[in-house]
């Protein structure tokens, strides 16, 4: 049996992708967490490889969050991103694993409000914000490419936006905005205070359910992939604002509703163009927002107060 090595295997993508990998029983899956070793070590990954000896490798594992993580935190974002993808680039490729999937983000390309596609991340600058996690991600993409040339490995880089499901850091300050939402809504609502929502809730985003990045990902990688790069997101864009309406439907929250305008709106759009996906995968369907959304705050309620927070 070959092995899949999954790092990152309790976050929000890595568990995912533990529950997606249910469907492959014909391959060995070794899941990684942090207790197995702090990835951003060089050592600690040349030992998992000679452990492990994996055929594929899926590194989910990343430092991330939210606005104000980006904007407090982007020393820390932008080493530890940095060090744990371009160590497990670089053993995949001494240990002679065939196939690896690295995630980039949405968040490295340029800050542009038209669509953004395969190729262009190096056309500008990335939003200031959240920039030092956004050239760290960029910088998987030029490794991957180096390598494929230098080396001729068939490794891939997965660039996705914003995702949100079970196992999210639901953190009031430092996390994503679905996850901060469904548990600032949560408090409101037990504490029968206001639910307050950073900025004026104009800017759009294309959420996609973890579940479905996992599904796609497990697809990409045992398919007969001939890109180096491919965007993952789910192309309909929806408001913060109706997010943060989906979430008080989903708690059953009827309190007051304050939008913080002296909190950052961040980015106002940030559009993919996904054709090359839906050449690849054109069965491709996403989970419905509002389906997702309740998903979410269900695993949120069921687990709470043991989430990380
Ligand atoms: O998920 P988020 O923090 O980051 O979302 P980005 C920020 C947007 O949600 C802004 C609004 O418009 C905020 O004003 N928002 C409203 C909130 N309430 C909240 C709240 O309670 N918490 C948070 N966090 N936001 C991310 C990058 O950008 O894009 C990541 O920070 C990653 O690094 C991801 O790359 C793809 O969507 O702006």
């Amino acid at each position: 049996m070959e092995t899949v090595l999954v790092t990152g295997s309790k976050g929000l993508l890595g568990s995912a992708i533990v529950d997606a990998s249910k469907a492959y029983a014909n391959y060995n899956f070794v899941f990684l967490d942090r207790s197995s070793g702090d990835l951003t070590i060089q050592n600690n990954v040349e030992a998992i490889y000679k452990k492990y000896q994996p055929q594929y490798v899926i590194h989910a594992a990343a430092r991330v969050g939210g606005i104000h993580a980006n904007m407090s935190r982007p020393g820390e974002l932008f080493y530890e991103n940095l060090l744990m993808n371009s160590f497990m680039i670089h053993y995949g490729y001494k240990f002679g694993v065939n196939k690896l999937m690295c995630f980039s983000s949405m968040c490295s390309f340029p800050d542009t409000s038209s669509a953004i596609r395969e190729g262009c991340q190096q056309d500008g600058k990335p939003f200031e914000a959240n920039a030092a996690y956004g050239y760290a991600k960029r910088m998987v993409n030029v490794q991957i490419n180096a390598y494929r040339k230098q080396y001729g490995v068939k490794y891939n880089s997965i660039v996705h936006g914003n995702i949100f499901g079970p196992n999210d850091n639901f953190s009031l300050v430092d996390g994503h905005v679905i996850p901060s939402l469904i548990h600032k809504c949560f408090i409101a609502k037990q504490s029968n205070k206001p639910f307050v929502i950073w900025g004026d809730g104009s800017p759009l985003r294309e959420f996609m359910y973890s579940a479905d990045l996992a599904d796609v990902t497990l697809k990409l990688l045992f398919g007969d992939l001939k890109y180096d790069e491919v965007l993952v997101s789910n192309d309909s864009e929806i408001s913060i604002k109706e997010v943060a309406m989906m979430v008080v439907d989903a708690i059953g929250f009827n309190g007051e509703i304050i939008f913080d305008t002296s909190k950052p709106n961040g980015q106002l759009k940030k559009v993919s163009d996904i054709s090359r996906l839906r050449s690849i995968l054109p069965d491709l369907k996403f989970t419905d927002h509002k389906q997702a959304i309740n998903n979410s705050v269900e695993w949120f309620m069921n687990n709470y107060p043991n989430v990380r927070k």
